[in-house]
């Protein structure tokens, strides 16, 4: 059932595509790990060789452009930010992809403003920011990820719903598995929704992501 939504999306290894722009959005609540597992993201694509770059579309909170900015230095990678205050997110996504393509990069990761999925105008603006994405690079392959806290339970399924529509999801990262939890609910999302879980972040460095595997997934659901 887990690597049914793979099999659809048509191949279980997750990875830009060659020759093309990609660009994965990053959504979810606040505090579900977006922009950590941006950094991690940006990490790993640098390490692969990917010129990668990354938007930082959070300018709700005073310091998450900054945040976002420790992270593109850890990995080498360009922040593409808006230095003004209260700017418009899809203002900063629309100068990113300008950026992108003359630079011919290969992946542009989107940070994301946390937001409750019951915030409908914080909603209609990740739809907007979707649709700038979709208007503006009509030739990139879209990647919309949806970053669940493991720890939160039921409450999940609601959240990727919502996200589902507004960004077009299609895939799940599921974080927080290095404590207690084990993302049962990543099942119900997995069945309800279609979507495949793409990554597992595991701690809190730059390491800890991983691709996602339904048969460790599983072992360690079980093994509890
Ligand atoms: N243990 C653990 N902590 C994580 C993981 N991913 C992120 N975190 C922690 O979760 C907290 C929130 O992470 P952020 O990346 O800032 O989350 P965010 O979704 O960008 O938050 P907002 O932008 O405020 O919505 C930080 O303390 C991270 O270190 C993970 O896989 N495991
Ligand atoms: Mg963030």
């Amino acid at each position: 059932m887990l690597d049914k939504p793979l099999e659809d999306a048509g191949s279980a290894a997750f990875a830009p595509q060659k020759d093309a722009l990609n660009v994965w959005l990053i959504t979810g609540v606040n505090g579900a790990g977006k922009t950590t597992t941006i950094g991690k993201l940006a990490h790993i694509a640098q390490k692969s060789g990917y010129n990668c770059l990354i938007a930082a579309a959070d300018t709700f909170r005073a310091a998450a452009v900054e945040q976002v900015k420790v992270w593109g230095s850890r990995s080498g990678v360009e922040v593409i930010a808006n230095p003004g205050k209260n700017t418009d997110p899809a203002a900063v996504v629309f100068d990113a992809i300008t950026a992108a393509k003359s630079r011919q990069a290969d992946l542009l990761l989107v940070d994301t403003a946390g937001r409750l999925q019951n915030k409908k105008n914080l909603m209609d603006e990740l739809s907007k920011i979707r649709r700038i994405i979709d208007k503006k690079a009509p030739d990139a392959v879209v990647e919309s990820l949806l970053v669940l806290d493991a720890t939160l339970g039921q409450n999940g399924l609601r959240q990727a719903e919502v996200f589902s529509e507004a960004a077009k999801l299609s895939g799940v990262v599921l974080t927080k598995l290095d404590g207690t939890a084990k993302g049962g609910i990543a099942i119900a999302i997995v069945q309800q929704l279609g979507l495949p879980i793409r990554f597992i972040g595991a701690g809190e460095g730059i390491e800890d992501l991983r691709p996602f595997s339904s048969y460790e997934f599983v072992e360690a659901l079980l093994n509890g």
